[in-house]
């Protein structure tokens, strides 16, 4: 069978040509498996509620070549729901809360790692993140308020500077070439949206050519690393 090990895209299936060659067709979204589950939902960029993800990617297949193909994609899991609008206020704050975030998931990661290891490599281990680790004076994981997260950033600045960079490598997978695509952003944005209404927003603006790819640099930006010499593509290993 020349479609078994044969892969294609999201909303699209193998179907075999006059020649027996593979090929990748757009499936048909009605043939995709009905819901079982309500968080089966998702909710497009159109802010239309689709029933699985493989209608709403079967859908932007059938529209493929035109605006709404490549303007249409998975915005977050579940059902389409009131967002209230960010504040200019709301978005100045959200780096520094996900910033801070960001580190201690890693932080999380490490403490896991040495328990049963396999969540990060050796290399992420022993030279960045055990630094930060045992670092006494950072900040442990809570509910602070903004002004001690903007404190302990331009104190501890040099702590912020790794779990940002490791945050971009582990979404520049497909494929990894320094960019961002918004199907790359997707498994961190998707489940932030329905919870922080500044999700989109703030992704929108680290876009700052608004070339729908989010670079290193542009990355780095958005999260307050703005020295050049700290934006190093060498951190995402
Ligand atoms: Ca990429």
């Amino acid at each position: 069978d020349p479609c078994g090990n044969f892969h294609c895209k999201r909303g699209r299936i193998c179907e075999v040509d006059k020649e027996n060659r593979p090929v990748c067709i757009c499936q048909d979204p009605m043939t995709c498996p009905p819901s079982t589950k309500e968080f089966e939902h998702v909710c497009g960029t159109d802010n239309k509620t689709y029933d699985t993800s493989c209608q709403l990617f079967a859908t932007k297949c059938s529209f493929e070549g035109t605006k709404k193909g490549h303007h249409l994609h998975l915005d977050y899991r579940g059902a389409c729901k009131y967002i209230a609008p960010c504040t200019d206020y709301e978005l100045r704050q959200f780096p520094l809360r996900m910033r801070d975030w960001l580190k201690n998931v890693l932080m999380q990661l490490y403490s896991r790692d040495s328990e049963s290891p396999g969540f990060l490599t050796e290399k992420q281990k022993n030279i960045q993140v055990k630094k930060i680790f045992e670092n006494e004076k950072r900040l442990k994981a809570g509910d602070h308020p903004i002004d001690l997260l903007v404190r302990d950033f331009e104190k501890n600045y040099h702590m912020y500077v790794y779990p940002v960079h490791w945050q971009f490598s582990q979404l520049d997978l497909h494929p990894t070439d320094r960019f961002l695509s918004h199907s790359e952003l997707a498994p961190l944005r998707a489940p932030l949206v329905p919870m922080e209404h500044c999700t989109s927003p703030f992704f929108n603006e680290c876009d700052a050519n608004k070339d729908k790819l989010v670079s290193l640099i542009e990355w780095g930006h958005c999260f307050g690393i703005k020295a050049a010499e700290d934006i190093n593509e060498n951190l995402l290993l």
